[in-house]
């Protein structure tokens, strides 16, 4: 092949945000747009990343995947790497890539110095809808700030690309290595299976066997739902040919390009089906509900975890692993480095990490953060409110890795019974973590697609409210009487213990004195508008109320979360779109 240099102009708004540039198909599909992506990626990463070195370009499957894999490596070709790694039909869940960047050896010897994922996660896709792309590096992780700064930078003075235009497409749908000649030697396409990696990885993180045993129990049962994301080709490979699970386990788990017409965001909302089968939903299902259930993302880094007729908040989700992990995981047995949760996580992971006297970090919201402290031995098991859990197994959270660990506990707390009358179920087992170490209320308000001035307006009002605490005090008197005082305000801002860098702006806290909390940010996921997240927590330690339901628990804090941060009258909303 030769190589191509093409004349190009900068594009506005590719800007990455908490996790890579998302944005409709449409706008992907403009003349360049994808191309200066991803040239001012290849441009800010070192030279002896690109030139000669191998990268991964995979992704979830969705609309536009294999236009933009079949771009990216004409123009990896044209840019001097030597070698392109595609899982097979161009799929890799977000964990996955992380595992074959750090894991992979190809049949020449070599490693992969990054990689292209090719995702928007949880939106939804289609020719309306959205596409994604971000870049990991070496370590398996998401490009640190430093570095999507600059792919940021690039995309704003950029005036020239390369791409080899004269190589065929190629065939990403069979197994195999294809070799072309091009002016630096040659270059090779490797398409591999796309579950291997993955799954030799897990087989040596978690005891298969001990899991195998529970699912055969005739008291357990289990259903696991992929949103017709990528998860579903892991799921098959684990769950049916690794562990017996039955096919009629396994719903729309059949990978889709625009997910069956569903948004592929396992919360309580739209992950319908299986809220529904595990007795969660509106009307009762056929039949006994599974003792278990979970779903995944798009990209397959997110998890829900459900018991029967119980849903696991996310933030105890992680807690409950930190508390249980080096007991029930082979890989924790000698013990947890430390743990780590986003800043709007709940303080959950935090009384854990307090009574097992373990190294505890927060950072700000997206898994770019975590990877610093995994690199420098200090976190084992972190996690996220939304639905974001994971190890330093790899450099991103792990839908699938998050449901063997639940299996894994739930195997080894009834490992001496699994034939027995009855077995421990995560209800018991979340309700025994509250006992211990009291429970934290916990929900968020989300307000998608606002409008961004009035977001922007909302924020800066509650920032400048701030100011004065005692303002603020005489303002939720008003509202309530039944709430704590604030006794702090601000802005989040981190220093990563590890390089020293600062994050500024990372969402506004109002923290009360009995160790509730409001918090408020914008998203830096969505593609249109903006959208405003309220995270609302509390903390009961009395074992006689932890029982509560959650959104009655968190009434009065909620009232006066809306009504401080005059929502409606900023949005006009009257509430939110989605309640988790
Ligand atoms: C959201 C979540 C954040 C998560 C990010 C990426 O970001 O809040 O916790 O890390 O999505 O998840 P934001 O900026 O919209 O709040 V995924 O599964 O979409 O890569
Ligand atoms: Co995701």
């Amino acid at each position: 092949f030769t190589v191509t240099r093409k004349e190009t102009a900068p594009i506005q708004g590719q800007k990455p945000g908490t996790s890579g540039l998302r944005k409709k198909v449409t706008v992907f599909k403009q003349p360049n747009y994808l191309h200066n992506f991803v040239q001012a990626t290849f441009n800010a990463l070192s030279p002896d990343k690109v030139r000669g070195a191998t990268i991964v370009v995979s992704g979830d499957g969705r609309y536009f995947s294999e236009e933009a894999i079949q771009i990216i490596i004409k123009m990896a070709a044209a840019n001097g790497v030597k070698g392109v790694w595609v899982g097979q039909n161009g799929l890799l869940s977000t964990p996955a890539v992380s595992a074959v960047i750090r894991e992979r050896v190809g049949k020449d010897g070599s490693k992969a110095a990054g990689g292209f994922i090719l995702t928007a996660s949880h939106n939804p896709g289609g020719p309306h809808e959205d596409f994604g792309i971000k870049y990991n590096m070496e370590n398996g992780g998401p490009a640190p700030e430093g570095i999507t700064d600059k792919i940021y930078a690039n995309t704003t003075t950029i005036n020239e690309y390369f791409i080899a235009e004269d190589l065929p497409d190629v065939d990403i749908s069979s197994i195999g290595i294809t070799s072309f000649g091009g002016p630096d030697g040659s270059f090779d396409v490797d398409v591999f299976d796309a579950t291997d990696d993955y799954v030799k990885l897990m087989k040596s993180i978690f005891d298969f066997e001990i899991i195998k045993k529970l699912l055969a129990s005739p008291k357990f049962s289990f259903c696991y739902d992929a949103l017709h994301g990528v998860a579903g080709i892991y799921a098959k490979r684990i769950f049916l040919e690794e562990l017996g699970a039955s096919g009629s386990s396994l719903i729309n788990c059949t990978p889709k390009e625009d997910f069956g017409g569903g948004h592929p965001d396992p919360n309580l909302t739209y992950a319908k089906e299986l809220v529904a089968r595990l007795g969660l939903g509106k009307s009762s299902p056929e039949g006994e509900p599974p003792e278990f259930g979970a779903a995944a993302d798009g990209d397959a880094d997110r998890n829900m975890i459900l018991g029967k007729r119980f849903f696991v908040t996310p933030s105890d989700s992680v807690a409950i692993i930190a508390a249980n992990a080096v007991k029930a995981i082979p890989y924790f047995n000698s013990g947890l480095k430390g743990v780590a949760r986003s800043m709007p996580t709940s303080a959950a992971l935090d009384v854990v990490a307090k009574n097992l006297n373990l190294k505890f970090f927060e950072v700000p919201t997206g898994w770019k953060f975590f990877g610093n402290l995994m690199d420098a031995g200090v976190c084992s098991v972190c996690g996220e409110e939304s639905f974001g859990t994971g190890s330093d197994h790899i450099r991103e959270k792990d839908g699938i890795w998050a449901v063997l660990a639940w299996l894994s506990i739930l195997a080894y707390r009834n490992k001496d019974n699994v034939d027995g009358d009855k077995l421990v179920t995560v209800q018991d087992i979340v309700e025994e973590h509250w006992a211990t170490y009291g429970r934290h209320y916990y929900t968020r308000y989300d307000y998608e697609n606002v409008d961004a001035s009035a977001a922007k307006e909302l924020m800066a009002a509650l920032v400048k409210l701030q100011s004065s605490l005692s303002a603020v005090n005489e303002i939720i008197k008003g509202i309530r009487s039944d709430v704590a005082e604030v006794v702090e305000a601000d802005e989040f801002e981190y220093k990563d213990p590890v390089d020293g860098s600062v994050s500024k702006h990372q969402g506004i806290r109002y923290l009360f004195g009995d160790g509730s909390r409001l918090v408020f940010r914008l998203s830096g996921t969505g593609s249109e508008g903006a959208t405003i997240r309220l995270y609302i927590e509390q903390y009961e330690k009395d074992p006689s109320k932890t029982g509560r339901d959650s959104q009655d628990a968190l009434a009065p804090l909620v009232d006066v979360a809306l009504k401080l941060s005059k929502m409606e009258e900023f949005t006009g909303r009257s509430a939110p779109t989605v309640i988790t």
